[in-house]
């Protein structure tokens, strides 16, 4: 217990307690208060996808790939058409999600690689939802991809949550759960502990037992699976790895890469499965009669691959910051409070996840401590607006801003200039096809003038962890 004490001390150091969530304006947080018992606060299910693209669901366009569940969610709930991940990759996202802000806050601007930054991992003095919603009396879990550390001191149960299972690595072997550096890499808590079984299927059996042995209390369960992450493989096929085996190259694609068409297969089997994952997590949820005072939440990390799945009919893909880099599938799924059939179109990003999360919770946020994310639950819940605001991407070169309908990037950065400027109306040309830049110098000017406003308060005594 010496850990969980430390981290008490640490929350109440910081300054937990005094201050409360804004939700005067939500239905849901209106009814919380000092009367009403943890046992009556909703649950929360936040799901998130790696690498899965715009294009790649059934209720999102793709006329391929077979998504009922996740279909199903959507015509239940509110589907957003303009929801943008923090990152273009896997750790910068994670990394915005888990605490609230801008990733570069957390000294996390790029993927840490299990190649060459394996003894570290986001700072255990950053705080992360769960260790908000433990306040609020909530029962927290992670099963899944961390990829926020490797050492068992950056382990999610040293960031707030209860239980963990799952692998710290990204592109990990689906069967073998070996990582790419060839070590094994399947986790209970801090431990590694082996488990046999098709990744997706694992994480969405250990997400419902978790609902069925946590029912009576709140809870809140993030499940980040890897699907649709290469390695390409599907629930039926084979291991492609061994323990102390390299597989930094073509390798890491897996057996089914070298044809097109069998790798797109393979893909698509990776999509359902991911698709029945979902669907055996809210099926247990309706079983149980919590549907009801549970918030699902769906999105993805960043965008897909081009070559295998689909940002259409955005430009671009994963690691990019056009739009097919980062505007991804949301969908939120509370029945009796989001109106079903709902579709949205305010721009949303991960960051907000954290404070809408804990608007849900009734949780109190630490004091002092600047958060970049604004709570959606307006918007799930009545159907308004978000406040104008303008949001900012930064990765490898690349910069980017959004105001309304108005975006700025700037790509190909040498010796501090960008090569290329582009601005965009998104709202009408959401392919990014028909650059403005010229034609409106004015938004140009503002929004690269707030872009390095922007850059220079994110960045101010960063210590990077992986830029
Ligand atoms: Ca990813």
């Amino acid at each position: 217990m010496e850990r969980a004490l430390d981290r008490r001390d640490f929350l109440k150091a910081v300054g937990f307690g005094a201050m409360s969530v804004a939700v005067s304006s939500c239905a849901a947080g209106s009814k919380r208060g000092a009367r009403s018992g943890p046992q009556d606060k909703p649950n929360i299910v936040l799901i998130m996808a790696d690498d899965l693209g715009y294009g790649d669901l059934g209720c999102y366009g793709n006329q391929t790939i077979k998504t009922p569940n996740l279909d199903a969610l959507a015509k239940g709930g509110m589907r957003f058409t303009d929801f943008h991940s923090n990152g273009a990759m896997c750790s910068p996202t994670r990394a915005a999600l888990l605490t609230g802000r801008y990733q570069q806050r957390a000294g996390i601007e790029s993927v840490l690689s299990a190649r060459s930054n394996y003894e570290t991992g986001m700072a255990v003095e950053e705080i992360t939802f769960a260790e908000v919603l433990k306040t609020a009396g909530y029962a927290t879990a992670c099963f899944g991809k961390w990829h926020l550390g490797y050492p068992p001191a950056y382990n999610p149960v040293r960031q707030g949550f209860d239980t963990y299972r799952g692998f710290v690595a990204g592109g990990l072997d689906y069967h073998s759960h070996i990582d790419r550096s060839g070590r094994a890499d399947w986790w209970k808590d801090d431990k590694l502990l082996p488990e046999e079984g098709y990744t997706t299927e694992l994480l969405s059996e250990h997400a419902a037992q978790f609902i069925e042995d946590s029912k009576a209390k709140p809870f809140c369960i993030y499940v980040p699976y890897q699907a649709v992450h290469f390695p390409f493989q599907g629930p039926n096929d084979e291991a492609d790895r061994v323990v102390g085996g390299n597989y930094w190259s073509k390798a890491k694609y897996g057996r089914r890469y070298d044809d097109v068409d069998d790798r797109k297969l393979a893909y698509k089997e990776m999509v359902e499965s991911l698709d029945a994952g979902v669907g055996r997590i809210v099926k247990k949820l309706k079983e149980l009669g919590l549907d009801k005072k549970t918030l699902v939440f769906f999105t993805s990390d960043n965008g897909a691959y081009r070559w295998v799945g689909s940002n259409l009919p955005c430009k671009g893909q994963k690691g990019d910051l056009w739009e097919g880099g980062h505007r991804v599938p949301a969908i939120a799924f509370w029945p009796g409070k989001i109106k079903a059939g709902a579709v949205t179109n305010e721009t949303a990003l991960t960051m907000d996840l954290f404070v809408t999360m804990a608007a849900t919770a009734g949780a109190e946020l630490p004091v002092g401590r600047k958060l970049d994310g604004v709570n959606i639950l307006p918007v799930l819940l009545e159907g308004r607006k978000l406040p104008e605001r303008t949001v900012f991407w930064r990765t490898s070169g690349q910069g980017a801003a959004r105001k309304g309908p108005w975006k700025l990037i700037m790509r190909g950065k040498k010796q501090g200039e960008y090569t290329f400027v582009g601005l965009f109306n998104v709202d009408d040309d959401i392919g990014e096809d028909n650059n403005l830049a010229e034609a409106q110098p004015q938004m140009v000017k503002m929004l690269k003038a707030e872009f390095e406003a922007w850059e220079k308060d994110v960045t101010a005594g960063v210590k990077w962890i992986r830029k």
